[in-house]
């Protein structure tokens, strides 16, 4: 077993044995959940990712493992050392990267999410899961159309069948499995999400946030889908929310598993223009990328979220121009 950073907080007479485990810490949203779980008091939390925890997130770590999601055996050492009763499953392979090696994205996406039910199972412990899946889920011609969750779930990409077909089966091993503890599978579509910190990798909605990135550094930007394109987005700190603000709801409230959730939908040329006025040497030009722009086409440009703005109260905290503006000083301390 690799087994990295075994830190234990003797001061704070921590009374709380129940762990929280994230899986994929090193990714985007992992650094930016584990920032803040870790900012709330009594939180134990084990972390996982393929690669050693980046320094910045390591020493907010109760204990972190190398370990690879589709290792099982690992997987199963560290369910049975750590009692673990909240799991964030955030490990993932993106779209465009997951398009290129289809039979690697599911053995991750979906066999690392089988193998973290399994452990569930042979625990019989309660555990209380988020699963962040996507709107890759989505397929419609007219993308324009606000749409149900309910609706267009025909997925024409790996990633997406791989995100839909993990939050059937969290709902399957939720309510009908034999044999299965308490296990409350919560989960959230997201749209494209935009960090200051860090940038995603390997994702078909990377162009928002690359772009913003470069203009911010004085760089000029390489598009590779069109000015039309059009799909929704939120930043980071409100996706963050929306986690811990699902994970809190009473269960009662919750009429369905899964949500999805969006904060503003601007064109490729919306951004552009929003970028100018803050830097107006910032150009954009286009190498568009079929596969890529086929993807962003069929996926929606809205969401309808009255499910999750009735059962737990969602709402973004950051439009288009005030996510910009809050993104500007941030990023640009970021590189600085
Ligand atoms: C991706 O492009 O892969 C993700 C997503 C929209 O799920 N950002």
């Amino acid at each position: 077993m690799v087994y990295k950073n075994y830190i234990i907080n003797n001061t704070n007479n921590n009374t709380n044995n129940n762990m929280i485990l994230i899986t994929g810490i090193n990714g985007e949203m992992g650094t930016a959940l584990v920032k803040y779980l870790a900012s709330m008091q009594n939180n134990k939390i084990i972390g996982i990712d393929i690669a050693p925890a980046k320094k910045n997130v390591e020493s907010l770590l109760y204990k972190s493992y190398v370990c690879d999601i589709t290792d099982k055996k690992l997987l199963n050492e560290i369910f049975s050392l750590n009692k673990i009763r909240t799991i964030y499953h955030l490990a993932a392979i993106l779209s465009t990267k997951a398009e290129s090696n289809p039979f690697l994205s599911h053995q991750v996406n979906v066999n690392g999410f089988l193998n973290l039910i399994n452990e569930i199972k042979i625990n019989k412990k309660p555990v209380k899961f988020f699963f962040p899946s996507s709107i890759a889920v989505y397929f419609l011609k007219d993308s324009t159309k606000a749409i149900l969750e309910s609706e267009f779930c025909l997925p024409n990409n790996i990633y997406g069948c791989n995100k839909l077909y993990c939050e059937k089966l969290g709902s399957y091993f939720s309510k009908y499995a034999q044999d299965m503890p308490d296990f409350d599978f919560r989960s959230i579509r997201f749209p494209g999400i935009i960090s200051a910190n860090t940038l995603p990798q390997g994702g078909t909605s990377d162009y928002a946030p690359e772009m913003i990135h470069n203009a911010i550094q004085h760089k000029n930007y390489v598009c590779f889908v069109n000015q039309k394109s059009c799909i929704p987005f939120m930043l980071m700190p409100d996706a963050i929310n929306a986690i811990i603000q699902l994970m809190k709801a009473e269960k009662n409230n919750l009429h369905q598993s899964v949500y999805h959730i969006q904060a503003f939908n601007p064109t490729v040329n919306e951004i552009y223009k929003e970028l100018k006025i803050f830097f107006p040497e910032f150009k954009l030009t286009y190498n568009i990328n079929k596969k890529r722009q086929m993807l962003i086409d069929s996926w929606p440009s809205q969401l309808n979220q009255k499910a999750a703005e009735n059962d737990w109260k969602w709402s973004a905290k950051y439009n288009f121009k005030t996510g910009i503006k809050f993104l500007i000083p941030k990023i640009k301390e970021f590189y600085s």
